[in-house]
């Protein structure tokens, strides 16, 4: 073969042959692999106000561990806790403002944005955390989820806080009566400021993470939360007196910023969702197994624990009643009428 068509056919084979390499990826100018259809690469700040140690707190782990396994990795999720990122009314602001992805704050702050949320603050709605999932998880505590994405929140699943139960430094709270003249801090919401004031208690509304400080300085005689948070916050080193009032039930709402979810796929939203009900559920359980726990942890640790009788929780009712009222008008009374029909029907089934 003459050289000169060996050059051309050399010269013209081996181009060709690199395009077609190339082509199917396999040098330089391969193509990137494709991500899996819909996910792409992010980085998400999920922050709580309780510590890692806390059931919400092994929830918000769950979460991390669904969401990256489920996006092949390509989900990175920041946890913060204990507040490293500002309680809940500054996290939920970040969120508005697309500053942070992911927070999950008891619903009593959140009246400031959807003033609804407040039913949830009445006393003594449900008897059991049973009665409670059914209607958060029923057509009444989605229909409060559909009043966020206005104020740019994604509300995806309620996880629990719990029942909440009362400590003091001064004396045990057995009675109605015994509430008088006490300094409780409370949360940053009416229905609960109105409601102790009615019993007598001088409330003083401040961020969770100010409370352990604010028990330890006498700045406030008490709080009321839940018996996990009350040990995991250790405010049994500075609290004598446990009074199981069991008076509200507080619901943790899982919040995603509207900014950050209208980017999603629905491949991603759906992953999201589904790993914030999941973890959701896990959280929900791991709460019941500590709030026994922590009733005898706590008790072992010093704590002089009393019950509160159902004669002196109706007492309490009675006294409430006016502040219920007044806010059953504020947050519409159909409503209101909803959230207990809706747990009568469940107390009827059981
Ligand atoms: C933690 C709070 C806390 C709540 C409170 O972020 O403020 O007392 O019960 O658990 O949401």
């Amino acid at each position: 073969m003459k050289k000169w068509v060996k050059n051309l056919a050399v010269s013209l084979l081996i181009p060709g042959l690199l395009f077609m390499v190339a082509g199917c990826g396999l040098i330089g100018t391969a193509q990137p692999a494709s991500p899996a259809k819909g996910i792409q690469v992010r980085m998400i700040k999920a922050g709580i106000g309780l510590n890692e140690d806390h059931p919400q707190g092994q929830g918000l782990k769950k979460f991390k561990e669904i969401v990256e396994r489920k996006t092949g990795g390509k989900w990175k999720v920041q946890t913060y806790f204990s507040a490293q990122l500002g309680d809940d009314l500054k996290m939920t602001e970040a969120l508005k403002g697309g500053l942070q992805e992911i927070t999950i704050p008891s619903t009593s702050p959140l009246v400031g944005t959807v003033k609804e949320f407040g039913i949830f603050d009445f006393p003594f709605v449900f008897n059991d955390p049973k009665e409670a999932d059914a209607v958060l998880d029923g057509p009444l505590g989605q229909k409060l989820l559909q009043k966020l994405p206005q104020h740019g929140l994604i509300g995806l699943a309620y996880w629990e806080n719990g029942f909440r139960n009362l400590t003091n430094s001064k004396h045990p709270v057995a009675t109605v009566a015994d509430f008088r003249g006490l300094k409780i801090r409370t949360m940053q919401n009416e229905v609960h400021i109105n409601a102790f004031k009615a019993l007598g208690v001088n409330p003083t509304p401040m961020a969770f993470s100010e409370v352990f400080s604010a028990l330890e300085s006498k700045t406030v005689d008490g709080q009321e939360n839940p018996l996990a948070t009350i040990e995991s916050n250790k405010f049994n080193e500075v609290q004598k007196y446990l009074s199981l009032t069991n008076h509200v039930y507080t619901p943790f709402v899982f919040l995603v910023s509207k900014k950050f979810w209208d980017q999603l796929s629905d491949e991603e939203k759906k992953i999201l969702t589904d790993a914030a009900i999941e973890a959701g559920k896990y959280e929900r359980e791991l709460n019941r197994q500590q709030n026994k726990k922590s009733l005898e942890n706590l008790k072992r640790k010093g704590m002089q624990v009393n019950e509160f009788s159902p004669e002196e929780k109706k007492k309490a009712q009675e006294i409430i009643k006016p502040v219920i009222d007044k806010y059953s008008k504020e947050f519409g009374e159909d409503l209101v009428k909803q959230m207990y029909d809706e747990v009568n029907k469940v107390r009827g089934q059981k």
